[in-house]
């Protein structure tokens, strides 16, 4: 395939990217069902805490972005579905903590009462706590794959999730940045290590189980950072542009908390503006691969043009 300007990609309609996301969102689901202990398991209510938030009805990005880089380097479904679980797993964790008094205290997540409301604060911290735990056994104990490739996905899910380039190293700068005025460098790094890290992870986990070179590794990565980025400036336009209903989690707390995001510091039409000049980045980035990258190129539209 010849090399391709972002403009010349192919556009939505080539790929019907709604069936793609509605059938992995079958797949992980199941994935999920399969690695949680049931609800009457004792103990019971941790059970029914994990089960609770992970079945909120979240709209399985994270999975999705991986099953999709999978697919273009031609790894099989089978091959895919535990490390889609394990990245929705942590995520779901991340949810349920932020969620919590101590962090960002919200009581309304995916459309319904966060998981301390629900189950009380020492059920939600443990129902965080074991999510993660069973993310990364969930790549450890995955017989479709090499060892080596496991230990590959376990150290990346690890790094993109802790500290100091990955999610809990972006929460802590976040939590340190309330109320104050940040660069837009300093914004930068606090979405790429809370939001993008994990999306990232999440791109380059397809890439891996799929075997790709490392020259295509180094354009998944690219795109992925790009996607992580259009992702977050995506969530901080929505938070002021959208309604609670529709969002399923409290709209309008960025400002309330005076949190660094693009809309505060460049205005709605600027911070749009970046959303669409982003996506057009994440697709330059897959120009070298020489694969079908009409799923992909469609993801960052997807992802620009979302409305929860
Ligand atoms: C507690 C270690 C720790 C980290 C928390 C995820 C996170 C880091 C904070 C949540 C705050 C937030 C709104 C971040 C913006 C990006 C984001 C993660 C949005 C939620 O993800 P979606 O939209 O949610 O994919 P669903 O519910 O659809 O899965």
């Amino acid at each position: 395939m010849s090399k391709k300007s972002g403009s010349q990609l192919p556009r939505s309609g080539s790929f019907n990217l709604q069936k793609f996301l509605a059938a992995k969102t079958v797949a992980v689901n199941e994935a999920l069902d399969r690695f949680l202990p049931a609800e009457k398991c004792k103990p019971a209510t941790i059970h029914r805490a994990m089960r609770y938030s992970l079945f909120a009805g979240g709209k399985r990005i994270r999975p999705a972005i991986l099953m999709a880089v999978g697919r273009t380097f031609g790894a099989s479904d089978e091959s895919l579905a535990n490390s889609s679980a394990a990245v929705e797993m942590i995520h779901t964790y991340s949810l349920i903590h932020d969620d919590l008094p101590a962090m960002d205290d919200d009581e309304l997540r995916r459309g319904r009462a966060t998981c301390h409301i629900q189950f009380g604060e020492a059920t939600a911290i443990l129902a965080g706590d074991v999510l993660q735990t069973l993310a990364f056994k969930s790549m450890a104990d995955d017989e479709t794959l090499s060892a080596e490739t496991r230990v590959r996905l376990v150290s990346l899910l690890a790094e993109a999730s802790g500290t100091p380039a990955g999610m809990v190293a972006g929460q802590q700068l976040d939590l340190d940045a309330e109320g104050k005025e940040l660069s837009i460098g300093e914004i930068e790094t606090i979405h790429r290590q809370k939001t993008g890290a994990l999306i990232s992870a999440a791109a380059v986990a397809g890439a891996i189980i799929a075997n790709a070179t490392n020259n295509e590794l180094s354009a998944i990565e690219n795109y992925a950072v790009k996607l992580g980025l259009l992702f977050q400036i995506t969530d901080d336009l929505l938070d002021v542009t959208q309604a609670t209903e529709t969002l399923g989690k409290t709209a309008g707390k960025d400002a309330a908390a005076e949190k660094a995001t693009y809309p505060a510091h460049y205005g709605i039409e600027r911070a749009m503006a970046m959303a669409s000049a982003v996506r057009d980045e994440a697709c330059e980035s897959l120009t070298s691969i020489e694969k079908d990258i009409t799923l992909l190129a469609e993801l960052a539209d997807f992802v620009l043009h979302r409305t929860r």
